[in-house]
């Protein structure tokens, strides 16, 4: 393990979700100010070359996962509610979402139960779930299904009771059908943005090299993250309206060659996102094909559009080339292969707690076949990597509190685990 140099400034689904959602360099610009907006920080911008980062020179000595919930049936998604109750809300594959009392108790009866509309198994589910910011007032939560009929992704929105503590499936709105060609690469990651619009991340539609091409087509949701305003009126015979800043949204009558709810392309299946709770940015953990998993990132101040390269490259070899056209591709910040049984990145958060200061800016990620969990953090021009813990967990999402703590899920036992540090002896 490192040890921490005060000098540093940091700053799968598959197999049993089926088989392997088998799968850099980032344009890294100057870090917002907390803020947001204007960049304050003297960190210098940097292009990171490829796979080859340099170990984390500091980080968390006695990293460990610490066993706090058990008997849940095939989690897949840890969220929270922001609505300063401290639970913490567990999607069940299957499609029935689990409360995490603050003390710790997994309450029996479900928060929500729409198994009868989702398709669970292999890379299918209840794949996201996300409480709009003021879910405190208005009650109001995304989930991201596929649907049970036909496996095709469905964004709706639901109304909780008055009182949070249920929602009815009868209050259910669907706000977005897309087809699924191919029963793996549906993504999952369901997230409000520290702008307040709602992002999805779609695979590319499944089977294997992307073969209909869908990541590079700006025609399609598939192989994107897409952003949408859930707040202003909607419009354009849509129940949601587009940000107006969207890069690929209308400018009055005129088309700008692309979805307008796409707000970032050239993704394979971004099973996993977040958004970094002090600057804005964006991490992604893209699962890759057959030899690199990657993490992506985008500034908090980007302005989206953002190409992460698929089916053009997988993390930072051309894929299926030897040469191909780099031009406008954002490569990943860090990138791992497939040796020792890793196949498939689980993205996971940068640690903002205050619990762990060893922690702080670590952004933590697993893999889903090894158990693996490795962390990167920004080290000036630099993104440093390192190897935290090897478990024997079955990683299918990360989590965070209100508190900015981090837990994993075990899909294998069902149980979440706490990232702690334990205090040197
Ligand atoms: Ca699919
Ligand atoms: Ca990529």
């Amino acid at each position: 393990m490192p040890t921490l140099r005060a000098a540093a400034r940091g700053s799968a689904l598959t197999v049993i979700l089926s088989a392997v959602l088998v799968g850099c360099t980032a344009a890294s610009s100057v870090e917002p100010s907390a803020g947001g907006g204007a960049s304050t920080s003297d960190e210098p911008s940097a292009s990171i070359p490829g796979s080859t980062n340099p170990p984390l020179a500091t980080g968390p000595d006695d990293l460990r996962l610490e066993r706090v919930v058990e008997g849940l049936n095939d989690p897949i998604n840890i969220a929270n509610a922001g609505d300063g109750s401290g639970r913490l809300f567990i999607n069940e594959q299957a499609g029935v979402v689990r409360v995490v009392e603050p003390d710790g108790t997994l309450r029996a009866e479900p928060f929500i139960d729409l198994a009868g509309r989702v398709r669970g198994g292999g890379e299918q589910g209840l794949l996201g779930l996300a409480f709009h910011p003021d879910f405190e007032v208005n009650r109001r939560l995304f989930v991201h299904y596929s649907r049970l009929a036909d496996g095709a992704t469905v964004l709706s929105e639901l109304t909780a009771a008055t009182d949070g503590e249920s929602a009815d499936p009868d209050s259910e709105r669907v706000l977005l059908v897309v087809e699924q060609p191919y029963g793996n690469h549906n993504g999952g990651q369901l997230a409000f943005g520290p702008d307040g619009y709602l992002y999805l991340g779609l695979g590319d539609g499944g089977s294997g090299g992307d073969p209909h091409g869908n990541g590079q087509n700006l025609l399609t949701l598939l192989g994107k993250i897409l952003r949408l305003d859930v707040d202003a009126p909607p419009a354009d015979g849509k129940p949601y309206a587009i940000p107006p800043d969207n890069p690929f949204a209308p400018i009055g009558f005129a088309l700008r060659g692309g979805l307008p709810e796409i707000w970032a392309y050239g993704l394979r299946n971004p099973w996993r996102f977040s958004f970094d709770r002090t600057y804005g940015d964006l991490y992604i953990g893209d699962v890759g094909q057959g030899a690199w998993e990657e993490v992506d990132r985008q500034p908090g101040d980007s302005l989206g559009g953002e190409n992460y390269g698929w089916n053009v490259m997988e993390g930072s070899d051309c894929f299926g080339t030897t040469v191909c056209n780099r031009t406008g591709l954002t490569l990943p910040i860090f990138e791992y292969g497939h040796a020792g049984g890793d196949c498939s990145v689980t993205g996971g958060f940068v640690y903002r707690g205050q619990t762990f200061p060893t922690l702080q800016g670590i952004y933590l990620l697993g893999d889903y076949c090894s158990g693996r969990v490795r962390g990167v953090r920004r080290a000036g021009p630099v993104w440093e990597s390192v190897l935290l813990l090897d478990t024997a967990l079955i990683i299918s999402t990360f989590g965070e509190d209100e508190d900015g703590n981090l837990y994993v899920a075990d899909y294998g036992t069902g149980n979440i685990h706490q990232v702690v540090v334990t205090a040197a002896p």
